[in-house]
Order: C-alpha cells, then sequence, then structure tokens
C-alpha cells in the first residue's frame, strides 16, 4: 500500500520531510501539500512533489479523500488546530514538534486522541531515532551503571532574528527534554535556569547563552548549556555519568584530515545534516504505521509532557536561579 501524505507547512523542514518521502523512503507519496504561503507550496510541488494537489487551507487537505495520512510542519503555534483535526478525521498524524505551544493545548490533544482510544499521533522528536542516542541509550542501560549525572550541550551557530529567549526552551531544549527522558527513562520534577555572561553575539534582547538544571524523580541531576549564536557550528553534545563509568555521545561521522600542521575534523553547522539518517528512521517508521491507520515512536503524552517540562523551564528563566516544581498528571493507559 502507499500512503497518500498531505503536508500542512512547506517551509523548510516540510520541504525536507516532503523529499524524504518521495525520493529517498518507501510505502509513503506525498499528495497534497497546503501553506498559507501559497508560493511556498507551489515551489515545494515544482520542486519535489509534481503530482500533489495545492489545497488552500490545512483543514481541506486533512479532510480530502485523497490524503491517508497528515503531516504538519507548520509553524508550533498552528499545530494543535491541525493535530486535532486529523484527529477527528481518524488520520494518522505526524506533527513536528512542538506538539502544541502551550501545556493546556497539548492535554487537549491527548484527550481527543485516548476518546478514540488509538494511537494517530507521532512527534517530531527525532534524537530517538538517531544512531548515536541508541548506542548511548545501550551503553546507559547495560554499561554504566545508575547514572547520576548528565551534562549536555545544545548548540547552534546563528539563530534568526524573530528568536526569544522562551525559544531556547520551547523550540531547542525541547529537543533534550525529550531525548533525556527516554535516554534516562525518568520524568523530571524540577527545572532551574541560570545565565552565564552574554555573548556579544546575541541579537537585540535574546539572552544567550543559558544554562538549564533539571532535577529528575530518580534523583539525576542534569546540566544543558544553551548557546545559540555559538558562531562555530552545529554541536549536540551528551555525556551520562554512572556509577561504573561515563558514556558520550559519539561525534557525527567525519574525516580526519592532517595538513598543514593541523589534525583536523569538520564540524556541521545545520540541523539538517546533524540528524539527516534519523529523520529519515522516523518517518520511515511513520510510514510503516500509517499504513496499519495508526502511529508510532514519540507520544502525545511525550508531546504534553514536553509542554509541561518547557512551561516550567520557561518559568525558571523568568526568575533566575529559582527552582521551579514539575508536577505530571497520571498517564492515561493508552500510552503505557
Ligand atoms: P519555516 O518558517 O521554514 O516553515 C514553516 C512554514 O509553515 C512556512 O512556509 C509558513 O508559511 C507555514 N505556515 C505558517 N502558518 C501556517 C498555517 N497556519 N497553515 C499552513 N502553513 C503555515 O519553519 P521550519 O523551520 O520549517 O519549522 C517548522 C516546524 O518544524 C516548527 O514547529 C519547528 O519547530 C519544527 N522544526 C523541527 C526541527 C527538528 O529538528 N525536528 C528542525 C526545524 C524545525
Ligand atoms: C530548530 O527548530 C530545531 O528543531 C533544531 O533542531 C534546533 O537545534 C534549533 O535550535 C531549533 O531552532
Amino acid at each position: 500500500m502507499t500512503v497518500r501524505i498531505g503536508v500542512v507547512g512547506t517551509g523548510a523542514i516540510g520541504r525536507d520531510h516532503t523529499r524524504r518521502i518521495n525520493q529517498v523512503l518507501t510505502g509513503g507519496r506525498v499528495t497534497a501539500l497546503s501553506d498559507v504561503n501559497p508560493d511556498s507550496a507551489r515551489s515545494v510541488k515544482a520542486d519535489v512533489a509534481p503530482e500533489a494537489e495545492i489545497f488552500a487551507t490545512g483543514e481541506q487537505l486533512i479532510e480530502s479523500d485523497a490524503v491517508d495520512a497528515v503531516m504538519v510542519t507548520s509553524w508550533g503555534a498552528t499545530h494543535e488546530a491541525y493535530v486535532l483535526a486529523a484527529i477527528a478525521a481518524g488520520k494518522p498524524c505526524f506533527c513536528e514538534k512542538p506538539l502544541a505551544t502551550t501545556a493546556e493545548g497539548a492535554r487537549r490533544i491527548v484527550d481527543a486522541e485516548t476518546a478514540r482510544d488509538k494511537r494517530l499521533v507521532q512527534v517530531g522528536f527525532m534524537r530517538r531515532y538517531d544512531a548515536g542516542y541508541r548506542l548511548l541509550k545501550q551503553a546507559v542501560d547495560r554499561d554504566i551503571g545508575p547514572v547520576l549525572m548528565v551534562h549536555a550541550a545544545h548548540r547552534n551557530p546563528t539563530v534568526p532574528p524573530h528568536y526569544t529567549t522562551p525559544m531556547a526552551i520551547n523550540d531547542t531544549l525541547i529537543h533534550e527534554i525529550d531525548v533525556l527522558r527516554w535516554l534516562l527513562d525518568d520524568d523530571y520534577v524540577s527545572a532551574q535556569v541560570v545565565f552565564p555572561r552574554r555573548t556579544f553575539h546575541a541579537p537585540g534582547d535574546l539572552k544567550d547563552p543559558q544554562v538549564v538544571l533539571l532535577e529528575t524523580a530518580k534523583g539525576v541531576r542534569i546540566d544543558v548549556e544553551v548557546f545559540v549564536n555559538c558562531r562555530y557550528g552545529y554541536d549536540i553534545q551528551c555525556q551520562v555519568v554512572g556509577e561504573e563509568g561515563i558514556a558520550s555521545l559519539p561525534e557525527p561521522m567525519s574525516i580526519v584530515v592532517r595538513k598543514d600542521a593541523r589534525l583536523q575534523n569538520q564540524i556541521l553547522t545545520d540541523w539538517k545534516d546533524r540528524f539527516i539518517d534519523s529523520y529519515d528512521v522516523e518517518l520511515q517508521d511513520f510510514l510503516n504505521a500509517a499504513a496499519q491507520g495508526t502511529a508510532s515512536g514519540p507520544t502525545s503524552w511525550d508531546g504534553y509532557v514536553a509542554a509541561i517540562s518547557s512551561d516550567a523551564c520557561v518559568a525558571a528563566q523568568e526568575a533566575p536561579g529559582a527552582i521551579v516544581p514539575i508536577a505530571l498528571p497520571a498517564r492515561p493507559a493508552l500510552y503505557d
């Protein structure tokens, strides 16, 4: 069966996911596109989805009989309405992070999905599909004993002018919020944010870098440096300290060059390249599950927990140094 995919939001990642569905993966075809900027949808159609029909609105696309499953890759604040429409239509839905921009919005999605008692939503937390993180999880589960601490860093070379201080949490740190829960099989109980000296390269009034301190239910202490104008590259670091040893996320594969009295490795600069294989694996998982009329991978519950944790981190930004508690409601059986 070829799953007919409708894509809502055809910007950077919508275009790239459309390319991978049509040119790299098996079992799916992008047959419908929609964007508030119709030129964007037309350009994606011309470049990577020649047979796709362009719909005036995301809602019309979701309701169309020519669409079996939906991919939501529009701006974060628009995700909730489209995901709810896909659930109402009974169609599997891949939603890029964040699932919703508020915890209340994510809860509405959890409630709609549990009311149908069927998984329909996969959230785009692609790091769970990354070969490096999967190896790291094996080491955490088997080799280093109980985890005591995690030291992580999320560095972007630059960010666009509209990027704000809370986005360091709900747009950037949200990847660590999800992947570290998965890595440690744990949940957060508190968050604290401290601001080091501000980089000269931060635009406007953006506070950059930031250090986020998280504590988990098992007592693990996590520090994450979020530094989104680091200049030198796109760099994701994660070191897990256990009772019996330390495990670190592998560096991306890179040619080692000896030249001009230097030993050099390339550092990537674009998130699209850093996780290119993970996006392929995550979307193949989506297509395979969608062919069965369901969803796999990171759940609406994961998206909801990420939103609750992210809200606590933003509250912690607003009261630097304060420790903000994180409390989670009971998890519905659908997500066991
Ligand atoms: P972008 O700005 O390049 O593209 C977003 C597109 O959505 C634009 O073409 C815009 O016109 C369209 N759009 C906005 N509102 C809409 C609406 N109501 N209906 C239909 N289309 C609408 O942004 P980008 O970088 O592609 O990000 C999109 C989403 O993907 C964001 O939620 C972002 O957080 C997520 N993302 C995830 C990444 C990951 O590593 N998993 C990486 C980059 C983005
Ligand atoms: C972007 O939206 C992403 O998801 C990238 O993975 C992240 O590194 C970047 O900070 C975000 O803005």
